[in-house]
């Protein structure tokens, strides 16, 4: 007994100290514990979806009673929902519980950002119907290009034992819209379509199936030869179509509801239909065909990455532009957002608007792979947008990409939108506090692309942080201009892909002849020499600019008009020609490259006067790592203008800081970096 009392007081006096301990797991969703008054909450059914809703508010909720109803009636807003509040309580009506639970997470997220709740109108329909995270986790339980711990999928538990970790990221992903999963890596291993593994996947499907979540797979075309000895996986031979029917009905026995299949196929060394003479269309068909009884979809990706003597960048129209009109209504095309591969900043990939009678999605990556991993602090949400936003001009002016793929002009069957997701076994989820808001983001704009960034960034600070603005303001400011400052420490001016092949972290423009394929150095990509910088991709070069419609064509095709910020990417331009701000590409090289290294220096200014807003721990922790980001912007402005500089032989202008080290020296570091295998 007297041990007890001396537990509790134990406890009790810890209990300050616990509440100040804060790592992050928690992520967005920290609605306030105070004792709640009014929780009175309505429902005209039961199911488990609604029981989560119930609870939601039951235990977060502050305000008014709040009624939930399904009314089949409502349809047209597919998964949206209305919000309306009157004198004595607050309607939250939809027509599916899905709905519902997305209207009081909205309602939640009002409270918790300070949103006046007494009139409420609101009407909310989802710009894409899949809202889909691409997990790029492998059955070891590493995570391809994952910078936030090992995969949160713990295969060799399952499905026995289910970490508490299943159900707190369907939470995190329904709170913002996300309602489905593509659980294993692109590179997918055969063995995922075992009825071993089946067991596990379903396990999973019925923890995410309440909120609203469908499961989806990675399938490796390879699968019947493999698993079961078949002499091919030729997309015409009988029996491979009769093993994936059988395959996909063994699967929807033990997941009524699942999504579908995402497939790399032909691309970096994976197998696909063209190992047999067939096209993407005879493979993504076949697939198409054995899923369409059960309503499932396939993800066919535009990502094909093989040896080519052509421009890489022009491969994704090269293959499928032929192919248009011969997919099967239930298949996608998912198409990288730029050209090459997720670089800090591309045009947006020619493929968009390019195919008019096939369905196409955007792939975004949220895991940074090219963007200083879990270690920079960079905001993705302008990017997103920069490519949502960008006018295709496929079908005239304003044929945006967003518009191409969210059923406005095409129309599709089922609309979708994918993020390569950072999530990892980490306490924090995703590596870096900041992180998070790329996760956030992505679910976000997946639910309403014409959200800005700035109110994207605004409700998530509120959120994970405080809604003071003495806090909000400046931190908002430091994620808006993130990702501009990551693009100039790294590679400025359109360049790109002149990273450290071995792990696409630090600078690495002088490999020039490490690998046998020419497009696995940063001088295919960089193209330096005595005249100039910059990949020739006009008329007199790869002729890649003719991939765009009129007049983007043009635009990017001539060097006074094509923008700054893409030149090097369409143009080799010589050292000394005059940018639009009248300096030399070669000293406005210089100077983006500084510009980007002060940026992140100003963000450990800022965040450190952030110090009196923010608890203890993820203030050292977000410190920490601007630490490593600091490094990190200087040796790329460093290692690239020193190199860059051997080949146009002009100073570096007087008023940038000298870099301490020689280009030698800097080509021998080895950056201090996490990588999962
Ligand atoms: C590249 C990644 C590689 C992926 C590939 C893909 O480096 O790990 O497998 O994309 O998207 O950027 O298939």
């Amino acid at each position: 007994m007297k041990n007890k009392v001396k537990i509790s007081i134990l406890i009790l006096s810890l209990l300050p100290l616990l509440a100040w301990a804060e790592d992050g797991s928690r992520l967005w969703l920290r609605f306030s514990d105070k004792p709640q008054q009014s929780k009175e909450i309505i429902t005209t059914h039961r199911s488990p979806t609604m029981d989560i809703a119930e609870k939601e508010l039951a235990s977060h909720w502050n305000g008014k009673p709040v009624e939930l109803r399904l009314d089949k009636k409502l349809k047209r807003l597919k998964d949206g929902y209305i919000i309306q509040s009157d004198k004595d309580k607050i309607c939250l009506s939809a027509g599916k519980d899905a709905g519902l639970l997305y209207a009081a997470y909205h309602l939640l997220r009002l409270q918790q950002t300070g949103v006046d709740t007494e009139n409420l109108y609101i009407e909310e329909i989802p710009s894409y119907d899949v809202r889909i995270l691409n997990h790029w986790d492998n059955l070891n339980g590493s995570i391809e290009r994952g910078y936030a711990g090992r995969s949160l999928w713990k295969w060799e538990e399952l499905p026995g034992k289910l970490s508490p970790r299943y159900q707190e990221y369907a939470r995190a992903n329904a709170s913002v819209g996300i309602n489905a999963t593509v659980l294993n890596n692109v590179n997918a291993s055969p063995q995922i379509l075992t009825g071993e593994y089946l067991h596990k996947v379903k396990a999973l499907a019925d923890i995410f199936r309440p909120y609203g979540i469908k499961v989806y797979l990675s399938a490796n075309f390879s699968s019947p030869k493999v698993l079961d000895g078949l002499p091919d996986s030729d997309p015409m031979n009988k029996e491979v179509r009769a093993w994936w029917k059988n395959k996909v009905k063994e699967i929807y026995r033990l997941i009524p509801d699942f999504g579908g299949f995402l497939v790399k196929a032909n691309s970096e060394g994976q197998p696909g239909p063209q190992d047999y003479g067939r096209t993407h269309a005879d493979g993504a068909n076949m697939l198409a065909d054995a899923l369409k009884p059960y309503g499932g979809i396939v993800m066919w990706r535009a990502f094909v990455y093989s040896p080519t003597k052509d421009d890489r960048a022009k491969q994704a129209c090269l293959e499928f532009m032929p192919l248009d009109g011969q997919f099967r209504d239930n298949v996608i095309i998912q198409i990288k957002n730029g050209p090459v591969d997720f670089q800090p900043r591309e045009p947006f990939n020619p493929l968009f608007g390019s195919l008019k009678k096939t369905a196409e999605m955007v792939e975004f990556q949220i895991t940074q792979e090219y963007l200083g991993f879990s270690n920079h602090l960079v905001f993705l949400a302008p990017l997103f947008k920069e490519v949502l936003d960008s006018d295709t001009y496929s079908d005239g002016s304003g044929s945006t990409v967003a518009k191409i793929t969210d059923g406005t002009l095409r129309p599709a069957k089922v609309t979708a939108i994918s993020g390569v997701v950072n999530t990892g076994d980490d306490v924090n989820w995703c590596g870096h506090h900041f992180a998070q808001s790329n996760w956030y983001t992505f679910g976000r704009l997946a639910w309403n692309h014409q959200l800005t960034s700035e109110q994207i960034a605004d409700e998530w600070i509120k959120m994970t942080f405080t809604p003071d603005e003495a806090f909000v303001k400046p931190v908002k400011e430091m994620m808006l201009t993130s990702r501009e400052a990551c693009v100039d420490y790294m590679m400025p001016l359109g360049l790109h892909h002149i990273f450290s092949s071995n792990h696409h972290y630090g600078p690495g423009p002088w490999e020039e002849q490490l690998h046998i394929r020419r497009d696995w150095t940063s001088r295919y990509y960089h193209n330096a020499d005595a005249e100039g910088l910059g990949f020739d991709r006009t008329k007199t070069g790869s002729n890649a600019v003719a991939q765009y419609f009129p007049p983007l064509d043009d635009t990017y095709g001539n060097i006074v008009t094509c923008p700054d910020n893409l030149i090097l990417w369409f143009h080799h331009v010589p050292w000394k020609y005059k940018m639009k701000n009248g300096r030399t590409m070669w000293d406005e090289l210089c100077y983006r490259y500084d510009a980007g290294v002060k940026q992140v220096r100003e963000y450990q200014k800022i965040w450190d006067s952030m110090q009196p807003y923010v608890d203890e721990q993820r203030f050292q922790e977000v410190q920490a790592k601007l630490r490593l980001h600091a490094r990190d912007a200087v040796w790329w402005k460093d290692g690239c203008l020193l190199y860059f500089q051997t080949y146009s032989n002009l100073p570096i202008p007087y008023d940038i800081e000298r870099s301490a080290y020689s280009l030698e020296e800097i080509k021998k570091v080895r950056p201090d970096i996490r990588i999962y295998k």
